[in-house]
């Protein structure tokens, strides 16, 4: 599906659902990490850009202070009164919806009742973003409609993503940190956004990787990604051990000069594994910078393979099919790749010369037969612009 069906399917669904035209139609990227992967909980620095593919929200003010709520893609529609909304419910994909209209209540923004339908060309469950990018799309909608003019500035639009943010925390229960609803408001066409999960500044880092005769490969492996199942919560849980057992505010603290001393005092092995994959990749993302401000896409691509080994061992949350990807991408020729995203599944990158994606591609669904997985999904992409108004 094209974006442009996306949006235009959004619009006729939200006349099928309300028998009105919507007051507008707002969209959102989904986004692939370049590189910086579990640091934005770690207060450390992150490399994502926005993604061509975007989620598409029609919507319209009702004054009732009701949320309705349909998806082309998950079926039945989603009622539920503003008042109602809280940890947990409404549960499943609206949480995502419904939060967003909660935390900016909360700050104190006058927020109204609202006609929802949405469609988006966002893989849903590959580590894209999916969930971020509906959050900062039906973000972008409130503020517009709501007359908060918070699109207008970036300050503004780092506001909204703060409140996709505590709405997914609060509302949807994901322990998420993040970089994803800042990448989605804030990345812009061929530019990746360096962010520094700190302070939450933010600059732009050239991303032009065709100008370099390169292409930016996305697998999405199609194994299963959950960022509410756990796993993804006990990463961040050991991150915040290790800082208390080390009397750090937050791994951020950790200089790569002072890493070693840092992990001769740690007693667990595994904490000390979690430390060393924070400390290097938040190291890995200044030597990223540094490298695509140089034009030099072969230090880039080295600086992907060891962020791949070091979430593969340390951080120990890749999985055979990233792995298998990954090792594909890079045997086929790629100057490196890497699993991005939350992991235990989802989607790889890989850093290939623009000649060569088909093969690559077509490489990585041969490896994935022989090893009886099922089909991937590959696609090229240059980094794509920020949540917006459409129509
Ligand atoms: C997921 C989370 F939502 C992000 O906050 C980030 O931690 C990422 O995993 C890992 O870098 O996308």
């Amino acid at each position: 599906m094209t974006g442009d069906s996306a949006r235009a399917r959004g619009a006729d669904d939200f006349l099928r659902l309300t028998g009105q035209v919507p007051e507008g139609v707002w969209s959102a990227p989904g986004r692939v990490n370049l590189i910086g992967e579990h640091t934005d909980y770690n207060d450390g620095l992150c490399l994502p850009i926005a993604l061509p593919q975007r989620t598409y929200v029609a919507a319209a003010r009702r004054d009732d202070r009701r949320l309705r709520v349909r998806s082309a893609q998950q079926g039945a529609a989603v009622e539920i009164a503003l008042a109602d909304v809280r940890a947990g419910q409404p549960g499943g994909w609206a949480a995502y919806v419904a939060g967003v209209l909660w935390a900016l209540d909360r700050e104190g923004y006058d927020v109204p009742g609202l006609d929802v339908t949405v469609d988006s060309d966002v893989p849903v469950g590959a580590g894209l973003s999916s969930s971020a990018a509906l959050e900062c799309a039906v973000a972008a909608a409130v503020s517009d409609l709501a007359g908060l003019h918070l699109l207008e500035t970036e300050p503004g639009r780092a506001a909204l993503a703060r409140a996709c943010v505590v709405a997914e925390n609060t509302i949807a229960e994901a322990p998420t940190g993040g970089m994803d609803q800042h990448a989605a408001m804030l990345a812009r066409d061929d530019e990746a956004l360096l962010l520094d999960c700190r302070s939450w500044e933010s600059r732009l880092v050239p991303f032009d990787l065709a100008a370099h005769g390169g292409a930016l490969l996305v697998t999405d492996t199609r194994a299963a990604h959950e960022l509410t199942d756990g796993q993804y919560g006990s990463r961040r849980d050991e991150c915040r051990a290790a800082a208390a057992e080390l009397g750090v505010g937050s791994l951020r603290d950790i200089e790569p000069a002072g890493l070693a001393a840092a992990l001769g005092q740690l007693t667990s092995a595994v904490l000390r594994r979690r430390v060393r994959h924070v400390v290097t990749e938040i190291e890995r993302v200044r030597g990223s910078v540094a490298a695509l401000e140089a034009g030099e896409l072969a230090r880039l691509g080295r600086l992907f393979d060891e962020s791949h080994a070091s979430m593969r061992d340390d951080y120990e949350i890749s999985c055979p099919e990233l792995d298998v990807a990954t090792e594909t991408a890079r045997s086929q020729g790629a100057l490196g790749a890497r699993m991005t995203g939350g992991g235990f599944g989802g989607s790889s990158i890989a850093l290939v010369a623009a000649t060569e994606v088909p093969a690559t591609a077509a490489a990585i669904e041969a490896a994935f037969a022989s090893h009886g997985f099922e089909p991937p999904v590959s696609f090229a992409v240059r980094a794509g612009g920020p949540a917006r108004r459409e129509d």
